[in-house]
């Protein structure tokens, strides 16, 4: 007997083009929240439904209904926003949200803590600004990602393909306009299609991501589908084709895991959106629509074979990719401070921590926006970069960074430059343990090892998790922490710097006195045994504290 398909597929079925009830229940006065089964849609429209889980022991005890709220989604390819819109985000999160606009590891931009009713004038807001949130969560293609820095002739001619494949990818349901933009109810899917999707949409999340060597701050293997621009001598050739990454996980379930996506093949630049949704209708077609935790491309690809998934995709494309051609990463974090680019345009990368702006921080980006110069770029390493700056605003640029405490003289510790934190509490609803809230004291702490081990100046990349789900790509951390329950974490290690080998769990279920214990004498060994420019990540695996096997995917501690 065929197993049946999951609760959120018959949500989907059932929803006239991801209608559903989402009008009428946002209108309704008695409760802040909406229909559970509109809130598995709201998604597509790129909102969640959460609620203040710092709140929520007292409102039930004063019998209140949870502190809803609403997260907000903008959809941002290549992280790409122009000052005026950026103006109108700042905008939003104060005058309706919880007064901070968050910046994603997916490069882009959340509003949090938005109420039911002031929901439709914000996604209005969003549309009149020429933004939308329409895919930026849900069973579809998400925000593309794309190397935003230096802005060179190349770069922007991939970063366009980007913007072209995150089009070419939208939904096409009228729902969103009649939902969000429209002021009458016209509730009509009758000459609603999805010809790319279906009625469904696809069995999970689906991820798309394009590094341009030697940056793999996309972390291109993390995606389900990963484009690496090949290039000689600053002219676009093509794009070497990855498939099947992932990071979320579920303790407990062997089945589950993180996975780097493999490299098929290569295609040439006007391949690349055939190849894009070649992909995404075989996992369309092929995904696991009965187990949501088994969905992902990932998945499909593990259980048919690689061999299996290129031949349906070439039989679907009508030719063969080509084979990969040789590209090298070095590094997949952010460049700090000034970056010169062509024709006078200077570009400045700005530390955020954990993607986190409010108050002054956002007073100063507000200043800096009013200038109307250039764009800003959200990086996928949860920072921003004031891009295209002519040479003569630079003075100014700069100051207005420094008075508002944007750039300081010392700069961010290393630690705390190549780190990322997610969201987790207390918006988050599936957080496990602190992250965002959490990590800087973390690192502080953690960068007193590092100084007494005499390492001072080493860039050790850690990612915090609040839970396995992994949001800000924590197996890919040479220090990587997710978290298992209220002030406890896995403790994993060794994964690679250029973003290219996940790392392995060396202790469990453990405090942060613990993880300090475990990780000084580590610390301590690699400042006297490591080879000249040997990263952390990859001392451990060579001191044997983390075993790897080929696959990538076997989590064992040695000893
Ligand atoms: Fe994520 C779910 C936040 C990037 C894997 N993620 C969530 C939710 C929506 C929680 C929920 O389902 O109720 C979180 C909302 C928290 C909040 O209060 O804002 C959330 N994810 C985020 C963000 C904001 C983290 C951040 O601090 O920057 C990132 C938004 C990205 C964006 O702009 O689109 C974010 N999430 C990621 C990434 C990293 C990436 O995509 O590069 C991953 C790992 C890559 C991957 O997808 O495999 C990721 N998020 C997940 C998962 C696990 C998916 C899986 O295959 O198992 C979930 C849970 C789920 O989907 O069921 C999840
Ligand atoms: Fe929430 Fe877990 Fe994602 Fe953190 S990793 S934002 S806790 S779902």
């Amino acid at each position: 007997m065929a197993e049946q398909e999951s609760e959120v597929e018959r949500i989907k079925a059932a929803s006239r083009y991801l209608r559903g009830t989402i009008h009428s229940g946002l209108q309704d006065p008695l409760t802040a929240a909406i229909d559970p089964d509109d809130a598995q849609l709201l998604k597509f429209h790129g909102s969640y439904q959460q609620d203040d889980r710092d709140l929520r022991e007292e409102r039930r005890r004063s019998k209140l209904e949870p502190a809803y709220g609403f997260m907000v989604r903008v959809r941002a390819p290549g992280g790409v926003l122009e000052p005026r819109q950026w103006l109108k985000l700042d905008e939003l999160g104060r005058s309706y949200g919880d007064g901070s606009l968050r910046l994603t590891s997916r490069q882009t931009v959340q509003l949090h803590g938005i109420l039911k009713w002031q929901l439709r004038q914000n996604i209005a807001t969003i549309n009149e600004i020429l933004l939308t949130t329409l895919g930026a969560c849900g069973d579809v293609n998400r925000n593309v990602m794309c190397h935003p820095n230096p802005d060179t002739p190349l770069q922007r001619e991939v970063f366009g393909h980007a913007r072209a494949l995150s089009e070419y990818l939208l939904p096409n349901t009228t729902a969103y306009h009649e939902i969000w933009l429209e002021n009458e109810k016209v509730l009509d899917s009758r000459s609603d299609e999805e010809p790319l999707y279906g009625s469904t949409y696809l069995p999970r999340k689906f991820k798309i991501g394009v590094a341009i060597p030697p940056s793999n701050d996309v972390d291109v293997f993390s995606q389900d589908l990963g484009f690496i621009a090949v290039s000689d001598g600053g002219a676009l050739l093509g794009f070497n084709v990855a498939v099947g990454g992932g990071m979320g996980m579920t303790y407990g379930e062997e089945n589950t895991y993180p996975n780097l996506a493999t490299v098929i093949g290569f295609c040439a630049p006007d391949q690349l959106i055939a190849v894009a949704q070649g992909v995404l209708t075989v996992q369309r077609d092929f995904g696991d629509r009965t187990n949501r935790m088994h969905a992902r491309l990932k998945y499909t690809i593990d259980d048919r074979g690689t061999e299996w998934f290129v031949a349906e995709l070439e039989r679907r494309l009508g030719f063969e990719l080509a084979p990969p051609a040789e590209y090298t990463f070095e590094t997949s974090g952010d460049r700090y401070g000034w970056i010169e680019g062509t024709g006078d345009r200077h570009h400045l990368t700005l530390f955020v921590e954990n993607g986190r702006l409010r108050e002054r921080a956002l007073d100063g980006l507000r200043a800096i926006a009013e200038l109307g110069r250039g764009d800003f770029r959200l990086t996928p390493n949860q920072n921003l970069i004031v891009c295209g700056v002519p040479g003569a605003d630079r003075p100014r640029v700069e100051d207005i960074a420094r008075e508002y405490g944007l750039l300081s003289a010392a700069g961010p510790s290393p630690l705390h430059r190549g780190a990322m934190a997610c969201v987790a509490f207390p918006t988050c609803g599936l957080a496990m343990a602190e992250s965002e809230r959490y990590l800087p004291a973390f690192l502080d702490q953690l960068q007193e090892i590092v100084n007494e081990a005499g390492l001072g100046d080493q860039e050790i990349m850690v990612r915090m998790s609040g839970c396995p789900n992994g949001c800000s790509r924590p197996f890919l951390g040479e220090i990587g922490l997710t978290g298992k329950a209220p002030g406890r974490y896995n403790l994993y290690l060794g994964a690679g710097f250029r973003g290219d080998r996940l790392n392995c769990l060396y202790r469990e279920n453990i405090r942060p006195e613990e993880i300090f214990a475990a990780l000084s004498p580590i610390i301590h060994r690699y400042a006297e045994e490591r080879t000249p420019g040997e990263h952390f990540g990859d001392f451990v695996v060579r001191a044997g504290y983390v075993r790897h096997v080929a696959c990538g995917r076997e989590f064992h501690a040695n000893g």
